[in-house]
C-alpha cells in the first residue's frame, strides 16, 4: 500500500543517515538490516511466475544462500539485481546493468510453498532466459507482508501495484547511489 512504502521510506531515510550504512526497515519487517545483500545461481522453480502471473521471478538457488534467508522476514521487497552471463569478457568486459527488482521472499501463501524462496522479478525486458546464470540482489526497502489473495486476479492486481512501488521508491537518490556499491560485478 501506498502508506506501508511511505512510513518504509521515510523510517529508511530518517534513521539510514545515521548509520552510514543501511536502511532500517519498517515496523513489520523487524529483523535484518538493510540493504541485504545476496548472490546466488538462478534456478528452476515450478514454473508459475510467468505463465500463470505475467511476473517471472529469477528463483535463487537456496543452498548457496543458505542461512542468510533466515534473517530476513518474508515479505514483499524493493531493491537492485544484476545477471552476471558467463560469457561477458566477450562484451569487452562491461559491467552488466543494474535493474530494479520487486522481491518476494517466504513461503508463497497463495499457493503454500514448504521452502523460504528468494525471487526477484527485475524491471527489464529479456529476449531470452537466464537459468543458470550468476544472480546478485541488493534488497533495500520493506514494501508489505506476503498473503494469499480472495483471487488469482487479486494477487496479480497487487503484484502490478508492487512493481509500481518498486519503481517510485528506487528513484530516490540515496536508493540509486547504492548502485555504486563494491558488491556489483
Ligand atoms: P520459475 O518458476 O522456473 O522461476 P518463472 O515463470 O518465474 O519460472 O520464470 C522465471 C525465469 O524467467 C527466470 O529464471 C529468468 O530466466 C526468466 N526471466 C525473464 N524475464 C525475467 C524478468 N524480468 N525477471 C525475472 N526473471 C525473468
Ligand atoms: N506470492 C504469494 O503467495 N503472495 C504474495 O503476496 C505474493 N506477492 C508477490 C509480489 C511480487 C512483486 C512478486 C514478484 C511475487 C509475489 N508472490 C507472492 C510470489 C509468487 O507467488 C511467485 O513468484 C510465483 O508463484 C512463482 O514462483
Ligand atoms: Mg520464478
Amino acid at each position: 500500500s501506498a502508506a506501508g512504502l511511505g512510513l518504509g521510506l521515510g523510517l529508511g531515510l530518517g534513521l539510514g543517515l545515521g548509520s552510514g550504512l543501511g536502511f532500517t526497515t519498517a515496523a513489520e519487517s523487524a529483523a535484518a538490516p538493510l540493504p541485504l545483500e545476496m548472490r546466488a545461481t538462478v534456478v528452476r522453480g515450478f514454473g508459475r511466475g510467468g505463465k500463470l502471473l505475467g511476473c517471472p521471478t529469477a528463483n535463487m538457488d537456496m543452498k548457496q544462500i543458505g542461512h542468510l534467508a533466515d534473517t530476513i522476514d518474508a515479505g514483499i521487497y524493493f531493491g537492485w539485481a544484476q545477471v552476471i552471463e558467463p560469457d561477458r569478457k566477450a562484451n569487452g568486459g562491461a559491467p552488466p546493468p543494474i535493474y530494479k527488482a520487486a522481491i518476494s521472499i517466504g513461503w508463497n501463501p497463495q499457493f503454500g510453498n514448504d521452502e523460504k524462496t528468494v525471487e526477484p522479478h527485475l524491471l527489464n525486458e529479456f529476449p531470452e532466459d537466464f537459468y543458470g546464470q550468476d544472480l546478485r540482489i541488493m534488497i533495500v526497502g520493506f514494501l508489505r507482508p506476503e498473503k494469499a489473495f480472495e483471487s488469482m486476479e487479486a494477487l496479480i492486481d497487487q503484484i502490478q501495484q508492487d512493481i509500481k512501488d518498486t519503481d517510485a521508491a528506487l528513484e530516490d537518490p540515496d536508493f540509486q547511489k547504492l548502485k555504486e556499491r563494491p558488491f556489483w560485478a
